[in-house]
């Protein structure tokens, strides 16, 4: 009998995570849950300006509305920075340390947790300083030669070393855990927050030693000069992965939450911790995918990480079947029938479901426009169009944000220990949310096809062609619906928090496992991390040894270009 089959007739429904009743410390509560008001703070600041970017593509100047603004480019920077990375910092520190606490069933470290929070607000704080100043208008990608001031550069690095923190954190607590469980296999809750960090703690040391190493040295005038290209390559090293770390907590909900929500089980154990790995090995070796049109760099290397690119496509699909198997198990318990019945059955009166299965429609054209961007030719139509801000709103800008917003809706009420407030306008903030993140995209994207730049003040522009005009048009109100929506998912939190009613809330939502985890073979290794963590620098050394060895050493040679 296959384990599959012997799992079903054994022990279905059996909750393999932990036990339930589980609580925190109200210090460690608050203190994740203020990790996620700062996130969503930063987001708030962070769509206001994207109303007026989407504006801008319709040729609706509203900049003068914004006090004290000097151009354009500052709030697109600060758009970009709160929102892509401020935003999903904050949220990931918070909910994957909660995770990994209920998965392994004990308390977190509370230094650790405090420090990485500081360390958060301190990193925030510098950042806004120097992008609030205009001192920073040189977008969430800083490419050099463009030069800030130094505390922007300090600030986004304290931001990453918040998470380093809590790498920390979650590595004692498994480590506490392991001590008092020999020979288990790690909970798989546990197990997937855990491998989310250690991808990103080897993905973000490229950022670390671009901010280190050239730009804050640089921006503080010790060193002459710039290398642009060596600044890139480091960049986009984590510049990709990072989308990963955006995207990762948003697959712990998916994988291993919503099933409960709709009332399914997660399909297998096995296959989600092969997933998790699989994303800790291949989602850094492809970085020059965003470097196709970069000189410099040889077309052998591109194409390598072109091929890599589609490897880590693999992973997601694996995502997607064990997503909607979860889902049909759920409806299908619900009493939908057929093909495609089960999908109406379930709950989207439940504003957290409501919000997550539209994140997830989203993500479908996301991926669908994302493997478009990675073509190596098929990239030379679409670069720096307005396609790319259209593929990532649907990515990073709906599927990752709309699950932060659905998982808010369960886990605020469950960390403030007050009911959610607007139950029904939340499922309608959603919709609204949805409709509008679809419609911008649309908007982008047809235009980028026809040629649109992004990254480009078209309201103030003095050429255009006719073909943007529709599109721009798609792009305004879509931009307006999304904005409405995020201002509507702002109130509810904020009016959950204050009065939202007070006594007992649901439990954190685990879900069960059909196919439970192997109990012996190859599989235990995968718990140790250590084999993944080497055939992933292996397969980085593939990747980047080449350049760097014909490249280096740096060539700091390029003055600093302050256009603002
Ligand atoms: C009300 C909601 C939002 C609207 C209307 C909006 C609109 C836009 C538009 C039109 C652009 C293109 C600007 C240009 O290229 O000139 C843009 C850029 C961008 N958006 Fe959004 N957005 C929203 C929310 C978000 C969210 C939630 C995220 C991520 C979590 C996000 C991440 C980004 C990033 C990273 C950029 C690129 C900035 C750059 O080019 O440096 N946006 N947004
Ligand atoms: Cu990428």
């Amino acid at each position: 009998m296959s384990t599959l089959t012997a799992a079903r007739s054994a022990a279905p429904g059996k909750d393999t995570t932990s036990a339930g009743g589980f609580d925190l410390p109200p210090s460690q509560k608050a203190l994740i849950r203020w990790n996620l008001y700062l996130g969503f703070s930063a987001l708030a600041f962070g769509v206001v300006h994207g109303l007026a970017q989407a504006l801008s593509y319709g040729g609706i100047d509203i900049l003068g509305w914004f006090p004290g603004l000097k151009n354009y480019y500052q709030g697109l920077t600060i758009h970009g920075v709160f929102n892509a990375i401020v935003l999903t910092f904050a949220f990931a520190n918070g909910f994957l340390a909660l995770t990994t606490a209920r998965g392994l069933g004990r308390k977190l470290h509370d230094g650790l947790l405090h420090a990485a929070f500081w360390t958060l607000a301190a990193g925030i704080a510098l950042a806004s300083y120097a992008m609030f100043t205009g001192k920073a208008s040189v977008l969430y990608t800083f490419y050099a030669p463009l030069q800030a001031h130094w505390s922007y550069y300090l600030g986004l690095a304290l931001l990453v070393v918040s998470t380093w923190i809590t790498s920390v954190n979650l590595f004692i607590t498994l480590k506490a855990w392991r001590k008092e469980h020999p020979g288990e296999r790690i909970p798989l809750l546990a197990f997937v927050s855990v491998a989310t960090y250690i991808m990103w703690d080897i993905a973000s040391l490229g950022i670390a030693a671009e901010v280190v190493g050239l730009l804050l040295p640089w921006s503080l005038g010790l060193v002459s000069g710039s290398d642009p290209l060596l600044s890139r390559t480091l960049f986009w090293f984590s510049g990709h992965p990072i989308v990963y770390f955006w995207l990762l907590p948003a697959y712990v909900s998916w994988y291993l939450m919503i099933p409960k929500q709709v009332g399914g089980r997660l399909f297998s154990d096995p296959v989600t911790r092969v997933v998790f790995s699989l994303f800790v090995l291949l989602s850094i070796p492809v970085g020059f995918h965003h470097q196709y049109t970069d000189p410099g760099i040889t077309q052998s290397m591109k194409v390598i990480h072109a091929i890599l690119t589609f490897g880590v496509f693999f992973p997601s699909l694996i995502t997607a079947f064990s997503v909607v198997s979860a889902l049909e198990d759920g409806g299908k318990a619900r009493g939908g029938r057929g093909l495609v019945g089960w999908f109406f059955k379930l709950p989207w009166g439940d504003p957290s479901v409501a919000a997550q299965v539209l994140a997830m429609l989203t993500f479908v054209l996301g991926g669908i426009t994302g493997l478009i961007n990675a073509s190596f030719t098929v990239n030379r139509v679409v670069h720096n169009t307005s396609w790319v801000p259209g593929h990532f709103h649907m990515t990073v800008g709906s599927a990752v944000v709309m699950t932060f917003m659905g998982i808010a809706y369960w886990m605020v009420p469950w960390l403030k220990g007050r009911k959610l407030w607007g139950g029904k306008l939340a499922v309608v903030q959603s919709w609204v949310y949805f409709i509008g993140v679809m419609a911008l995209a649309r908007g982008l994207i047809s235009a980028g096809l026809e040629g649109a730049p992004r990254r480009t003040f078209l309201a103030g522009a003095t050429y255009g062609k006719d073909t943007w005009q529709l599109a721009g048009y798609w792009s305004a109100a879509g931009g307006t619906l999304m904005f409405i929506g995020a201002m509507l998912f702002f109130l509810i939190l904020l009016m959950t928090v204050l009065t939202g009613k007070k006594g007992e809330v649901a439990e954190i939502p685990v879900t069960t496992t059909i196919q439970p985890a192997a109990r012996a073979g190859w599989e235990l290794r995968l718990d140790q991390f250590r084999w993944v963590v080497i055939l992933a620098l292996i397969l980085i050394a593939i990747a980047y040894v080449p350049f760097l060895v014909e490249y280096l050493p740096a060539k700091l040679t390029v003055p600093a270009f302050k256009i603002f």
